[in-house]
C-alpha cells in the first residue's frame, strides 16, 4: 500500500499531487508555511517544517510513508539534502521532481553568477532599474547596493517595508504570463532583470519578455545538489510510484 509525503512549493509538484489524487494513491503534500495563503491541494496538506532531518524521519516512520517525493524549488536545498538523508535514515524510497535549469537563446543577454552574494557584487554599477525577482528572503542582501531602482515582486504583502532607500512592490504570485511580464517590464522601464535559474514553466515569462525587449539579464546559478534519483517529468514520476516495490520488498 503506497503512502507518498510530497514536499511541494512548485508548479510541478502541484502537478503531481492532482495525478496522484486523480489515481486513487494516498498523498499528503507539504508545505514550509511560507506564504499566507498557498495554493489548494487535491490530496491532504500539512504546513510547517519538519524539525531537521531527524524531525522529518520521524515523521516518515510515523506517517507510515512509502514514497518521498521532493518537488521543492531548485533552490530549496536545505529541504532537498534533508529529503535525501531522511530518506535513508528511515528506509523510505526518495525521489526528486525538479525541473532542468534554463538555458540563454543567443538573442538573450545574460550574465551569470554563483549565487546571491556573486548578484550583490556585480550590482557594483551606477544606478539601473533592476526587477529584483527574488521574492522576500532575499532583499537585505542588496541594501549592499541602495544606488537602485529595484521593482520588487513578492507572494504576499511584507509585515516590515523593505529596507531599500528606492523600491516599487508588486505583490503577485506566479505562474506568471509573458504579456504580463513585458508590461511589468516596459511600465517600470527595467534595464536589468535579477532572477533564479529556477527553471520550470511558471517563472520563466519574465526571461522570455526580457529576450523580447532586449533586456539584459543576471542569472544566479542552482546550488550544488548531492547526487540523487530525480526526474522532471510529474507523470514520470508517478508511473516510478505505481511501479516501484521497495515498500513491498520491505528494503
Ligand atoms: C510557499 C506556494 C504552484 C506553485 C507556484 C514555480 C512557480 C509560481 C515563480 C518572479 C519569481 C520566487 C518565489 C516563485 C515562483 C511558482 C510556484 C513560484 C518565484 C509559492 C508558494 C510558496 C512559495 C515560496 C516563495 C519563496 C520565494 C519563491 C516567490 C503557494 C507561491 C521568487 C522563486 O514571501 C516569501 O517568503 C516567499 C518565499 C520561497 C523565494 C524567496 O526567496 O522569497 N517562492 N512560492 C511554499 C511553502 O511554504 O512551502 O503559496 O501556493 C509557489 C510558487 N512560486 O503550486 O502553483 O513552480 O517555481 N516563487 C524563484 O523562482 O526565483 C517568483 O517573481 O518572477
Ligand atoms: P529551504 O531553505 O531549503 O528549507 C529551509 C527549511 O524550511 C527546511 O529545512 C524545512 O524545515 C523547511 N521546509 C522547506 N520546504 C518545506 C516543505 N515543502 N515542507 C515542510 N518544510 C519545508 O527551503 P526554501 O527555499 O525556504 O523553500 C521553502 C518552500 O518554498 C518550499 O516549499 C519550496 O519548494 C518553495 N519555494 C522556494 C523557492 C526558493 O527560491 N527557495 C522558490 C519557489 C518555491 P525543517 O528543517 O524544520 O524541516
Amino acid at each position: 500500500m503506497r503512502n507518498v509525503l510530497l514536499l511541494g512549493g512548485t508548479t510541478e509538484a502541484s502537478a503531481l499531487a492532482a495525478l496522484l489524487a486523480a489515481g486513487g494513491v494516498a498523498a499528503t503534500l507539504s508545505y514550509a508555511g511560507r506564504t499566507q495563503s498557498p495554493r489548494p491541494q487535491p490530496v491532504p496538506v500539512r504546513i510547517g517544517g519538519f524539525g531537521g532531518i531527524g524531525g522529518l524521519a520521524g515523521y516518515l516512520r510515523e506517517h507510515r510513508i512509502t514514497h518521498l517525493v521532493d518537488g521543492t524549488h531548485p533552490f530549496a536545498a536545505t529541504m532537498s539534502t534533508n529529503a535525501i538523508a531522511a530518506a535513508r535514515l528511515a528506509g523510505v524510497a526518495h525521489i526528486a521532481l525538479t525541473r532542468p535549469a534554463w538555458v540563454p537563446t543567443e538573442e538573450d543577454r545574460w550574465s551569470r553568477v554563483a549565487d546571491i552574494a556573486g548578484a550583490v557584487a556585480a550590482l557594483t554599477v551606477p544606478p539601473r532599474r533592476i526587477l529584483l525577482a527574488l521574492g522576500r528572503m532575499h532583499v537585505d542582501a542588496f541594501v549592499a547596493q541602495p544606488q537602485h531602482r529595484y521593482l520588487l515582486r513578492f507572494v504576499d504583502v511584507p509585515d516590515q517595508p523593505p529596507p531599500l532607500p528606492h523600491y516599487s512592490l508588486i505583490v503577485d504570485r506566479g505562474p506568471f504570463t509573458v504579456d504580463g511580464d513585458v508590461a511589468v517590464l516596459r511600465d517600470h522601464a527595467i534595464d536589468l532583470v535579477v532572477c533564479k535559474n529556477a527553471g520550470g514553466s511558471g517563472a520563466e515569462a519574465k526571461l522570455i519578455a526580457a529576450r523580447r525587449l532586449g533586456v539584459p539579464v543576471l542569472m544566479i546559478d542552482r546550488p550544488a545538489m548531492p547526487e540523487r534519483h530525480q526526474m522532471c517529468d510529474p507523470a514520470a514520476v508517478l508511473d516510478w510510484l505505481l511501479h516501484d516495490t521497495s515498500a513491498e520488498r520491505g528494503v
